[in-house]
Order: structure tokens, then sequence, then C-alpha cells
């Protein structure tokens, strides 16, 4: 077991703006109301400087700290993350590829008395994070290396065009690029019903600009977001410096693990617990991935 020696939540999180520890108050409940808002709206929310101002350099030497445990595997890949000899006509737009850059840090390589763990794990940040998603509760991933990741994207790197196969993500920026390295998304470009190939193809094709949202964020900024119907991605890092974020995977069900094809091409390994998890694998709609 790792150093167990736990933080306040109240010296890692700046809860004058952002109240989590006092769940069901008026300011708790006005800022879960703003966030459910911009959800809606834009399937995207942004909680500028959600961590404490003393946390800040911590958070990011963590980050730097593990990166170079990262698993850097380019691969071609498509929006869909599935196979790309799938048996689909020429004009879809999982025919499209693109290089993925990133590499992520697992799980099990993420200390657990670091900020970022405490912060995935802590009841009251998980309470808010549902009442902004509007469920009753949220689940951690029960996948020992996909539920908490470092995402590193290195100079000259990006993270291409995608859907998220998880329905809620939270990400937290914990080094932030000296250039480049911009989070865009297409906001609910589809529905759990409708795929809606042909805008997600102009996208690819650079033809639809005006659907793409630009954000710039700061070490420290907090992101709630619906990946799995707004296609995004992280433009390429332009400066020397490298990107991190955290990705906190959270699931209304609990019991999801990733599949062992997918989980060998992120973290170049698999665990019992993939295989284990492969001949009950939970679903939540019947989208394409
Ligand atoms: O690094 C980010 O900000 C976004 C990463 C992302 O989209 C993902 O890991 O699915
Ligand atoms: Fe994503």
């Amino acid at each position: 077991m790792q150093n167990q020696t736990l933080d306040c939540i109240d010296r890692i999180v700046n809860l004058q703006d952002f109240p989590i520890t006092q769940a069901g108050s008026r300011a708790w409940r006005l800022a879960v109301e703003r966030i459910r808002e911009q959800l809606s709206d834009q399937g995207c929310s942004v909680l500028r400087g959600f961590i404490h101002l003393s946390a800040l350099r911590r958070l990011e030497a963590e980050s730097v700290a593990v990166a170079p445990k990262a698993y850097f595997n380019i691969e071609t890949v498509n929006a869909y993350n599935i196979a790309l000899d799938s048996k689909l006509e020429d004009e879809h737009p999982a025919k499209l590829t693109f290089e993925r850059g990133n590499a992520f840090v697992a799980r099990d390589q993420i200390p657990t008395d670091s900020l970022v763990h405490q912060l995935y794990t802590s009841p009251v940040f998980q309470q808010f994070v549902a009442a902004c998603f509007e469920v009753d509760v949220v689940h951690e991933l029960a996948d020992p290396l996909a539920g908490l990741c470092i995402n590193v994207l290195q100079a000259g790197r990006e993270h291409p065009w995608h859907f998220d196969t998880n329905e809620y993500t939270v990400s937290l920026l914990t080094k932030s690029p000296s250039a480049g390295g911009q989070f865009e998304f297409c906001p609910n470009i589809r529905t759990p019903e409708q795929e809606n190939l042909n805008n997600v193809k102009a996208v690819l094709g650079n033809r639809a600009d005006d659907r793409i949202q630009r954000l710039s964020l700061r070490c420290g900024d907090l992101q709630l977001f619906r990946g799995r119907h707004s296609l995004h991605r992280v433009n390429h890092v332009t400066g020397q410096d490298e990107r991190h974020s955290a990705i906190f995977a959270y699931t209304g069900k609990p019991g999801v693990i990733g599949s062992v094809e997918r989980t060998r091409q992120l973290f170049g390994r698999v665990l019992p617990e993939h295989y284990a998890a492969q001949t009950r694998a939970v679903r939540s709609d019947a989208l394409l991935d």
C-alpha cells in the first residue's frame, strides 16, 4: 500500500468558488445549476481555478513525476476507435484515419496520495459531479487502468478527433503547454439515437469550422464534458512544453471495464480483470463504438 496520508479536500479545492463540501446549501445548488445549464447547452462546462492556488505547484509536480511512465504507442485510429477494417461503406466517417500521438499513465501508476487520485475517489467530489450530470450517483470505472489516467501530449503530438466510450468525463489540466494543445469540441454532434454521420464527416474533413468550439485551459481548471456525444480533440502541441491532463472517468452503471483489445492499445498491457470482464461487458447504448 502506498502512503495513505490524505489531505483535506479544502486544501485541494478552491471551496470559495466551488463549495463542493456543502452539498444541498444555496451556494452549492447555485454552482450545480450553472454547470447543468452549460452542460445542457454545450455538453461542456469549465470550472476555472477549481484547484486551490496553493496546490497548483504540487499538482503540476506530481503530474511531471509520473509522466515518464506513460505508454507511448503512436497508432492510426478513427474517431470511433473501432477497427480500421470494419465492414462499413467507403464514405463512412470511420474510414477517415488520424495519428493518435498521446500517451496515458494508468491508474495503478498514479500514487493514491496524489491530489488527482484523492479527488477522483473523494465522495464529496463524486456527489458534486453526479449532481452536475443530473444523476443520483456516478461510479468510478471498475477498470484498474482506465478509471484515472494522466494524458500526456509531447511537443508536436495531437490527440485526434474522437468520441469517448464513457458517458461522463471529468478532466483537470495538470500542466499547460506553452503553445498549441487546445481542446476543441463539437457540442452534441450526435445523440444516443442519431449518429449524424454527415456532420461528423464534415468536421473530420475540415469543412465545418463553425461547429467547433475551442477552450484555452490553465493548470487547475476542471472540465466536465459529455464526450460520448460531442466529437472532440486536443490539437497539436506546438511549443516545447508537454501538455498533461488528468482524466477522471465515471459511469452511470457500476462494473464497467475496458475491452482487452482497447486496453492493450492504450496501456500496452492487460490485467486479469480485463479478461474476466470480457464475457460480461456492460454497455449503456447501441451506438457504433
Ligand atoms: O486531454 C484532454 O483534455 C482530453 C482527453 C480526451 O479527450 C480523452 O482522453 O478521451
Ligand atoms: Fe476524449
